[in-house]
């Protein structure tokens, strides 16, 4: 190439960039200044911090953890923010109460401590320096839900904080924090889908003559542009407007969770030829629906949900997790062949919706309604408002399959509500269903709903395993039938293989044979129950719930699949893999239980491998006396004094697969 050519290239790479207005987020993570608010007469003491953070994470496993005050300040020097447009802060969760300040002006509050808030700050700031504050408070407020919770509220900016930089006339960020474009899929078959984009844009030049236009560009999950609109904005006469197109897809790649196929649109607001925003947001195309009497279809085949819940918190840092925690969570709720999620009892964070999205996890979102309310207009406005910020700012995802109402509540006095809730749902979001848990039969909030599922525990705080089958056939009806929460506590320092009864839930020796035993029985019932349209595993970790006195560890709710730090599978997790996941899985349970005083004990597997065999000490002790497909028990096996090798091996396809453990025999 000869250089004038090159300078040309060169230069006509550069064109576009020079020209473009874009849009620009700084995140705000390091050199925070925090302070926990001082008891009186006492001086702050400030510390600097990175955002996620929470004062919490040393006492929120406490009952008595520090519900109260802290102040964040951060500073940030103006000729360091590109761009000289509008400049937007935007929070993606702050626990519970924000209120937020520029150089000591009052920018806005914000109440719910987990869906997004955005406030516009381009007249707050000044050059040079500039101090922004935000006071936040995770203090019980009769007027923010959740008024009540088995969880610890951890209190902070618990999730990250960005500056957007942003043309004076932009794609709003400032529609209930959402992106501002959103995608309404509809008339989905595998010949054809449709899609409606909707764009909300803001900005002066829109109400006066101008040369704006909104191109819409439709991406398969292959990266090509499939569809392109461009819509004029010239005749809009209003500062804040929407402009809305429709679109056809030919023989589209449907999401599911064996192919979640993401498309993208990209909504591109130009001013002539030159580009001034763009929002680009994924969406998948698939059907939902719930047959009462049949379960639950993904683009019209019969599709078990295996599901789990999840509280977002870990140890060490409550709620204040990073991207690679979000990571590590999913791949192990994968690694178990779970193919659903309810995020209880909170919206949770964008990117593990984005994670869910990726992974085909088909979720139950839901909103903080836990417990009880009041019959004040403050907390219906403000559970209205987290049910809105919710909706928005998750409306596109593929995963979300129903927007949750409520969990728990005890009091018909809230049947209003709800009523109102499901009414805002179904105006927001007409694609999706409502939907609630519930542990309480015949009330009139149940029937709100499109559909209803229980919170019950057989086998643990009532009855025992196998009565999750009379649950089922009790619960269901018409509308038929989900479980939205089963399970039982489990440590995994205590033991019992001979455990036949549960343990008093409330005390301290939860035997982690007893949660796997819950698990076994409950679960035998459910699948002899296919109409059941979801069942959802209570709970995939461990949660810090700090007024909880029970099991090995004050302030946790141990009936977690997996301990608090994420590092201990305990058995019944395996049992699930067993039961769910394609890959070989071979587990001896009670491996932990190293040390033995009895002359025999049983041994229990779970596996999906075919012909498992024992051996103990090198000897071969064959066929188990019982085998499901998944759990094998081997009765009574004896053991030697001192050091015992157990052995089984099983076949996976043309694989063998083995586990093995010692036991000391004292
Ligand atoms: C429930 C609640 C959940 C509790 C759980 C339990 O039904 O919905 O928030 O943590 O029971 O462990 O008791």
């Amino acid at each position: 190439m000869n250089k004038i050519k090159q300078s040309l290239l060169i230069l006509s790479l550069l064109i576009p960039c020079l020209a473009t207005e874009a849009r620009t987020k700084i995140p705000l993570t390091e050199g925070w200044m925090f302070s926990k608010t001082p008891a009186t007469g006492e001086a702050r003491q400030w510390n600097i911090v990175n955002v996620p953070h929470t004062w919490n994470s040393e006492d929120g496993c406490t009952p008595d953890y520090y519900r109260g005050g802290g102040r964040y300040e951060y500073r940030i020097n103006r000729d360091t923010i590109p761009g000289d447009g509008r400049l937007f802060l935007r929070f993606e969760g702050v626990s519970q109460d924000a209120d937020v300040e520029v150089n000591g002006r009052q920018v806005g509050n914000h109440k719910g401590a987990f869906t997004a808030f955005c406030f516009e700050i381009t007249d707050y700031l000044t050059e040079g320096e500039n101090k922004i504050t935000v006071d936040v408070s995770n203090a019980p407020d009769p007027n923010i839900a959740p008024l009540e919770g088995d969880f610890t509220v951890f209190g902070g900016i618990y999730r990250p904080v960005a500056l957007i930089s942003l043309p004076s006339t932009c794609i709003s960020p400032l529609d209930y924090a959402s992106s501002g474009v959103y995608v309404t899929p509809y008339d989905i078959s595998s010949e054809s889908a449709k899609v409606k984009v909707k764009a909300k844009l803001d900005g002066e030049e829109l109400a006066n003559k101008n040369n704006l236009s909104l191109t819409v560009n439709i991406i398969d999950p292959y990266g090509e542009v499939i569809e392109s609109k461009t819509f004029k904005c010239d005749k809009l006469k209003t500062s804040k407007a929407e402009i809305e197109g429709k679109f056809k897809i030919k023989n589209p790649v449907l999401w599911s969770d064996k192919n979640p196929a993401l498309y993208t649109v990209k909504a591109e607001l130009l001013n002539g030829k030159t580009s001034k925003d763009v929002v680009e947001e994924k969406f998948g195309l698939r059907n939902v629906s719930i047959d009462p009497r049949s379960g639950f279809y993904l683009n019209g085949e019969k599709h078990r949900l295996k599901g789990v819940n999840r509280h977002q918190d870990r140890k060490g840092k409550g709620w204040a997790i990073s991207n690679k925690d979000h990571d590590e969570d999913m791949s192990m709720i994968k690694a178990m062949g779970a193919n659903a999620i309810r995020l209880a009892h909170y919206p949770h964070s964008s990117y593990f919706y984005d994670l869910c999205d990726k992974e085909g996890m088909l979720v139950w979102a839901e909103v903080p309604f836990v417990g009880h309310g009041t019959e004040s207009r403050e907390f219906s406005d403000n559970i209205s408002e987290q049910l809105r910020e919710l909706i928005h700012q998750n409306y596109n995802r593929p995963s979300i399959f129903c927007w949750g109402l409520f969990n728990e509540i005890g009091n018909e006095n809230m049947t209003p509500v709800v009523e109102l809730l499901n009414s805002i749902a179904h105006e927001e979001d007409p694609s999706r269903f409502t939907v609630a848990a519930t542990n309480q039969d015949n009330k009139s909030f149940n029937n709100v709903p499109d559909f209803i599922a229980y919170n019950t525990y057989p086998g643990w705080y009532w009855a025992d395993p196998s009565t999750m089958g009379a649950a089922i056939d009790w619960k269901s009806n018409e509308r038929g039938v989900g479980i939205s929460e089963y399970g039982a506590g489990g440590s995994v320092k205590c033991h019992d293989q001979n455990i036949s009864s549960a343990p008093k839930t409330d005390g301290s020796y939860h035997p982690e044979e007893w949660q796997s035993k819950v698990h076994e029985g409950n679960y035998a019932e459910i699948k002899k129950h296919p109409h059941v349209w979801g069942t959802f595993v209570w709970n995939m970790f461990d949660f810090a719930s700090g007024g909880r006195k029970e099991g090995d560890t004050n302030g946790m709710n141990d009936k977690g699949l997996v301990t608090y730090d994420r590092k201990t599978p305990k058995d019944a997790y395996y049992f699930y893999q067993a039961e769910w996941s394609d890959t070989p899985v071979m587990h001896i349970t009670s491996k932990r239980h190293e040390i033995r005083e009895e002359d025999t004990t049983p041994v229990k597997i779970y596996t999906n491998c075919k012909n498992p065999l024992l051996m103990v000490n090198g000897e071969i002790l064959g066929s188990p006396d019982s085998f499901d497909g998944v759990v094998a028990q081997w009765n009574s096996i004896a053991l030697q004094q001192g050091e015992n090798l157990v052995e089984v091996t099983g076949e996976y396809e043309d694989k063998k697969i083995s586990d093995n453990c010692r036991w000391i025999k004292k």
